[in-house]
């Protein structure tokens, strides 16, 4: 109540018309108030009823318009009705009683609203396990974290579900050398096993997605073939380290495989660092480094990669060839022979940032090399990095593609190659490419003033420049976007 009381007699009086218009047209039972807030101005009991509500200002009076039951009442903040009036649950009587009166799913009530749940009764479970303070109501997990608040035995979110993990779906892996573990293990925390590949052949085949859930890594790693694994969820929330392969790290290869990959540092192999050969690979949070050739090589393979840091790869960042890709929040820097490579791919890239890529190469930071399909490359910051003489530091475009809500700049260029169009972007050069609507002219505006960590400083021209149409709703460090999306992975906050 008080954010409207705030807002003044203007939208008090909006409140008024809602109140009245509700009662009118359940009195009249025809419901055909067509005319909506202004109709029924002339109803004086409503009138009347008005003079009640310019008393909301008052401390302690939430009452806020006429009403004959509880179905009357629309506003959230005001969703009861009691003596006549819309009014906060926590006025007069037992609002959870009113409540679970008006609707039996939602039936607490909390700061005045009737919720389905809140957070101390610890009322939701199973694939909505979280109460969400704002909204009141309960959702799907988001972070393991969350898990954790909600008391959850694993503390995993399962991604796929939104539910915790339950315990009947963990393998425990802990290699630690005060643990417990054993070669024979069991995979229960009580005897975890030592190592991931002792741990697999108990979820091979499963149905259901296991978790194999790492501790503590045992001895160093070498490599982890994980084809015809079947369905496999992979977690540390310890960023415990796969490495030191003298072939790739991590490889899949099953047409039916469906790995997911969660929290891990893969790093220091001769070759790739993930390679998929089939089936669906999906990494989120990881750490990919240091590779001596491609970060993450996949063909024929649907691709996820949500919130990774892939950086100083001697080969390419990322190479898709074949299947669908999703690339979101992800930060891709120094790789040998550039960032992003699309071939054949439909793509969404979004909220990613890439930079510091390439040398003499064909590219420096994306090359999509695609037919077009599903092609969605926006909010994404591509800055300083490098290619051979002519060819685009930032993104080549072999076929059509639309560059949207883009931070494209760098000190070498040309930015962008082929037939890419802007708009409602940034692009620090005016060669190279097609202009749509929106995009920044950069003789006006020479620098999108990035701080080192590529995000906006203030005074950006790319703030509040983005089209709303399409936005996301948060970007690159999971804050929400305002109804004025900024330019690039990042959302500017003061
Ligand atoms: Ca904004």
């Amino acid at each position: 109540m008080k954010i409207k009381i705030a807002l003044g007699l203007g939208f008090l009086g909006v409140l008024v018309a809602l109140g009245a218009s509700a009662c009118d047209t359940k009195d009249s039972g025809a419901g055909a108030d067509a005319n909506g807030l202004g109709a029924d101005a002339g109803d004086a009991t409503d009138v009347g009823d008005a003079g009640d509500v310019g008393d909301a200002g008052d401390a302690g009076d939430a009452e806020v318009g006429g009403c004959t039951d509880h179905g009357d009442c629309s506003d959230p903040e005001a969703p009861v009705c009691v003596d006549g009036n819309c009014a906060a649950c926590d006025g007069e009587g037992d609002g959870d009683v009113l409540c679970a009166d008006k609707d039996p799913g939602r039936p607490w009530c909390e700061a005045g609203r009737c919720v389905e749940c809140t957070v101390a009764e610890d009322d939701c479970s199973g694939t909505t396990p979280v109460c969400d303070p704002v909204a009141g109501s309960c959702r799907g997990c988001v972070s393991h974290h969350e898990c954790d608040e909600v008391g959850s035995a694993t503390g995993v979110c399962d991604w796929d579900t939104g539910g915790c993990v339950d315990p009947a779906d963990m393998v425990y892996v802990d290699g630690s050398a005060t643990g417990n573990c054993s070669t024979i293990g069991t995979g229960l925390t009580s005897a975890p096993f030592c190592e991931i590949f002792e741990a697999l052949p108990t979820v091979m085949g499963s149905a259901t997605r296991k978790t194999v859930f790492v501790t503590t890594m045992g001895a160093p790693y070498i490599s982890l073939e994980l084809t015809g694994i079947g369905v496999l969820r992979l977690v540390t929330r310890t960023a415990a380290e796969i490495g030191y392969s003298t072939g790739n790290i991590i490889g899949i290869g099953g047409s039916t495989d469906e790995i997911l990959v969660d929290g891990f540092e893969i790093h220091s192999a001769s070759a790739q660092g993930v390679s998929c050969g089939g089936g669906a690979v999906t990494l989120l949070n990881n750490t990919i480094r240091n590779n001596g050739n491609v970060g993450v090589a996949t063909l024929a393979c649907q691709v996820t990669l949500i919130g990774n840091l892939i950086h100083s790869n001697a080969g390419v960042g990322v190479t898709i060839t074949g299947e669908p890709a999703i690339l979101e929040n992800n930060e891709i820097h120094s790789n040998g022979r550039g960032g992003v490579h699309l071939y054949d791919s439909n793509f969404t890239a979004i909220n990613n940032v890439v930079y510091g890529n390439g040398g003499s190469t064909l590219f420096g930071g994306f090359h999509l090399a695609y037919t077009p399909g599903v092609a969605v490359f926006h909010s994404n910051t591509v800055v300083d990095n490098f290619a051979m003489s002519g060819a685009a530091t930032g993104v080549k475009c072999d076929q059509p593609h639309d560059l949207v809500n883009s931070i494209v700049d760098g000190a070498t260029g040309p930015l962008l190659s082929g037939d890419c169009t802007a708009y409602f972007s940034y692009i620090g050069d005016e060669s190279g490419h097609a202009d749509g609507t929106g995009n920044i002219d950069t003789s006006v505006f020479p620098s999108p003033m990035l701080n080192i960590s590529h995000s906006l400083q203030a005074g950006s021209p790319c703030i509040d420049s983005g089209d709303p149409v399409g936005a996301p709703a948060y970007d690159f460090d999971g804050d929400p976007r305002d109804a004025a999306p900024d330019m690039g992975a990042y959302e500017y906050a003061p």
